[in-house]
């Protein structure tokens, strides 16, 4: 379908997408409806999200069982949180948003060399999410890699700019210890204990980098850097350089819910419950709803590591947490179970995996 301006969707594919030329204008095929619109957010402050200093979980016993229940208590009713004191040199942060950067701005033909549309594929450059198939477009681009084991994958990850695979390697490695040491808190939170996934995931685990960069916008409240979804993964590990994510927080305004904007403060990272942990904790802790807002002047960069069981590793609900009043909530699933799912469904359309694993009462 042809728009105003003579230009029609397929003419923004991959590599000629209205966000990697900077267009003037927001086409037709980005504008999204008013149910996902940006305009709601509450503009939060840090006291809203909460905040977690993981330094304590390394304390005593008394202070590691505080963090674990405030850790519970944010998993519940966000299924996010913020972290500070998690042992990441800042230079390390600082270095992975640089080489981000630098990648994003390089030639056209030195980022194609990665493109594809192919969801399995190990290491993808892409724009949106699924560039000429889904119904509305996102104005996003991103690299896509797997990080572990970082040895099996390092090699097909970009080589230019120079510095792209030291830095980013180094970033990686640092964020799944800090995974390895979150996931061991979440599992004792559910009374599973420390260790229920941790040697699973480090020898067999996932790790999934999402380098997204989302250009200026000329018209930010037509459109989204993303619409709203959760990650299948356990966890997901975020590293940003502005404001823009919205963490929907269902909890609110009786449960009708509300948008709440997560702030930027230097050196806090932030945390997604995803859905494999909705599913291990049998839905008590919630994968949260989020969505990516854009800025009209500046770009944004986000570094989203996500993390996982190993590809066909099946999350399932614990024996230990079912019971004759709590029977088992979800389907058992992988992380190439969540791969097919994105192969068929559109997420642009409100389309979650989450609700394909609910068991119906
Ligand atoms: O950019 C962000 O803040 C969120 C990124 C995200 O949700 C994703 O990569 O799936």
């Amino acid at each position: 379908m042809e728009n105003e301006k003579g230009e029609n969707s397929s003419t923004f594919k991959m590599g000629n997408s209205a966000q990697e030329r900077s267009l003037p204008y927001v086409p037709d095929c980005y504008v999204v409806p008013p149910s996902c619109e940006s305009r709601d957010a509450l503009k939060s402050n840090s006291e809203i999200v909460p905040t977690i200093d993981i330094s304590r979980l390394r304390s005593g016993n008394d202070e590691r069982r505080r963090v674990i229940q405030e850790l519970s208590l944010a998993c519940q009713q966000f299924g996010f949180f913020q972290i500070v004191n998690y042992g990441i040199n800042q230079r390390i942060l600082d270095d992975a948003l640089v080489v981000t950067k630098a990648f994003f701005e390089l030639p056209a033909k030195e980022k194609k060399k990665f493109m594809s549309n192919d969801v399995y594929a190990p290491v993808r450059y892409s724009t949106s999410i699924k560039d000429g198939f889904d119904k509305i477009q996102f104005w996003r681009i991103f690299l896509k890699h797997y990080a572990h084991p970082l040895q099996r994958w390092i090699h097909l990850w970009p080589q230019n700019p120079p510095e792209y695979r030291e830095k980013m390697g180094k970033f990686s490695e640092e964020v799944r210890k800090l995974s390895l040491e979150i996931m061991g808190a979440i599992t004792e939170s559910l009374g599973l204990g420390r260790d229920y996934l941790s040697t699973q995931m480090d020898e067999n685990g996932m790790q999934v980098m999402a380098v997204n960069c989302y250009p200026p916008c000329p018209e930010p409240a037509t459109a989204l850097g993303l619409p709203p979804h959760s990650d299948y993964s356990c966890i997901t590990i975020l590293l940003q350089n502005l404001a823009g994510l919205e963490i929907f927080d269902s909890t609110a305004h009786g449960g009708s819910g509300r948008w709440v904007l997560v702030p930027e403060v230097k050196g806090v990272l932030k945390v997604h419950i995803g859905d494999h942990v909705e599913v291990l904790s049998n839905g008590l802790y919630k994968s949260v709803v989020h969505k990516v807002t854009l800025n009209k002047d500046t770009t944004r960069i986000s570094l989203a590591s996500l993390h996982s069981l190993g590809k066909d590793e099946k999350m399932s609900v614990p024996n230990q947490l079912v019971n004759d009043e709590n029977p088992v909530r979800y389907r058992e699933s992988s992380f190439n179970d969540f791969l097919d799912f994105l192969v068929k469904n559109d997420i642009s359309q409100g389309d979650r995996f989450i609700d394909t694993l609910r068991i119906k009462d």
